[in-house]
């Protein structure tokens, strides 16, 4: 297969290299060893919810193949791995008693990585909220971020003295959009206001916990990982720019705003209020002194990159116009019907340097969907991911060589794992995961992304 050398001499030379998982996507055994139950574990068993029945009951059976996972990690040579811990593991009913057992799982496997040297990235929320604290109101509930607070703080205290890296939490965006606007993921609902109430509630309890995290780890560095999608006006008709406008400040402005200290954007308080979304002259979960905690400094912002949108006019809160765009082309779609849009990628992160000046970015989620398996001599010739990351970390290096901060970046994932609402039937990992034996096989981009950060 012909690829284009990426120029990895623009990077910094301690640039980080690694991969990303999510306890829920990967783990299995949600129960095991005194855990309480999540929201996705109850989502998951309603009918409809998830393609094919699937769930995370099994899932990559990582809770019991670690080490197995660690050592793929090791051979592939990462110097970094970002996953998540699992709230029910550590509190099984979201806040009160602690689970030992489940730090234990997190101790042995931080450990087992530091010995590997792979340094770990740990996010605290990726979208498992203990299922009791849905019960009593979910991020609906401000008091959710005080419980978010003391997850946080139990979880760095134990581990504190091995794991400096830290985030709050993984797209803030899909927590209360996907699960509270649209439905499709868990806890499943679908109102417009109670997403801002939980999204706001969410990078409350951000800039709450950044603190305490801070507190319990010497040398810590503390981020969230936001996920973006950069939009283009589908024509420059004044309504497609009007509408870009919108979409941009509805998916990417209404995070970043206040996690870099510049507030909920006006622009869209007014249109929130317009389109009935907020009452006319508040916002019921804001209260005063909240934007100051929200705005707490982090050390680092996470980008989460796939794709961009080209927004037409009406279409401007949808997260699929289906607009081929791309510059100077969409370069394809990946199975997830994504289109393909490095380009943007570059000019998002110059974005967010020139407006935010976050003092580092990390990429922490980059990827593609390609569901090629294993061909009769057992190869996996996935040369459309490899095309992909190879199109994408060229874009982190352009960034870097205007200036931007870029200092790691984390193929989404390592392996092939359930992609939620999606179920098995997607598949983003650099291994291949039979999901009847758990046989677990590295594809060719495996071979591909050790050679290029191996040197
Ligand atoms: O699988 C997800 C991950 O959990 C969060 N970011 C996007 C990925 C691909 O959809």
């Amino acid at each position: 297969m012909h690829t284009e050398p990426v120029d990895l001499s623009l990077l910094p030379s301690d640039f980080a290299w690694g991969v990303a998982t999510s306890a829920y996507q990967i783990e299995g055994s949600p129960r095991a060893d005194g855990a309480g139950e999540s929201i996705w574990d109850r989502f998951a068993v309603q009918p409809g919810t998830i393609l094919n029945g699937d769930s995370g009951e099994t899932a990559c059976d990582h809770y019991r193949r670690w080490e197995e996972d660690v050592e793929l990690m090791a051979e592939l040579g990462v110097g970094a791995y970002r996953f998540s811990v699992a709230w029910t593991r550590i509190l099984p009913d979201g806040a009160g008693e602690v689970n030992r057992a489940g730090l234990t799982f997190y101790e042995r496997l931080v450990d087992a990585l530091r010995d590997a040297g792979i340094e770990p990235y740990v996010t605290l929320y990726h979208w498992d909220l203990p299922q009791r604290l849905e019960e009593a109101g979910g991020w609906r509930n401000r008091e959710t971020a005080g419980a978010f607070v003391e997850y946080a703080r139990v979880v760095s205290e134990v581990l504190g003295d091995r794991v400096t890296r830290w985030m709050t939490h993984n797209e803030p965006w899909v927590t209360a959009f996907a699960g509270h606007r649209d439905g499709v993921f868990a806890p499943g609902r679908t109102d417009f206001g109670e997403a801002l109430a939980v999204g706001h509630h969410v990078l409350l309890s951000h800039g709450l916990a950044v603190p305490v995290i801070r507190q319990n780890v010497p040398g810590a560095s503390v981020g969230i990982a936001l996920d973006c999608r950069p939009a283009v006006p589908a024509t420059r008709a004044p309504a497609d720019v009007a509408a870009q406008r919108h979409f941009d400040g509805f998916r990417n402005r209404w995070f970043f705003d206040p996690v870099f200290g510049k507030g909920y954007p006006s622009d869209m308080m007014k249109a929130y209020r317009a389109r009935g979304y907020l009452p006319a002259k508040s916002a019921p979960w804001l209260q005063s002194g909240d934007l100051e905690l929200i705005a707490e400094p982090i050390d680092f912002v996470g980008i989460n990159y796939y794709t961009s949108i080209a927004v037409r006019a009406g279409e401007e809160e949808s997260e699929d116009t289906g607009v081929p765009h791309g510059s100077p082309a969409p370069e394809g779609y990946t199975e997830m019907g994504w289109p393909i849009t490095p380009g943007e990628l570059t000019r998002f992160l110059e974005r967010v340097h020139e407006t935010y000046e976050p003092p580092m970015i990390l990429i922490t989620e980059n990827g593609a969907s390609y569901s090629d398996g294993p061909d009769e001599a057992g190869v996996i010739a996935d040369d459309r991911r490899i095309r992909y990351l190879e199109r994408h970390i060229g874009a982190v290096a352009q960034a870097a060589a205007t200036g931007v901060p870029v200092a790691g970046y984390f193929v989404w994932s390592l392996l092939d794992n359930l992609e939620w609402a999606s179920g098995f039937s997607q598949r983003f990992g650099l291994v291949w995961v039979d999901h009847a034996t758990q046989q677990r096989v590295p594809k060719n981009s495996f071979h591909w992304y050790r050679q290029l950060i191996g040197g």
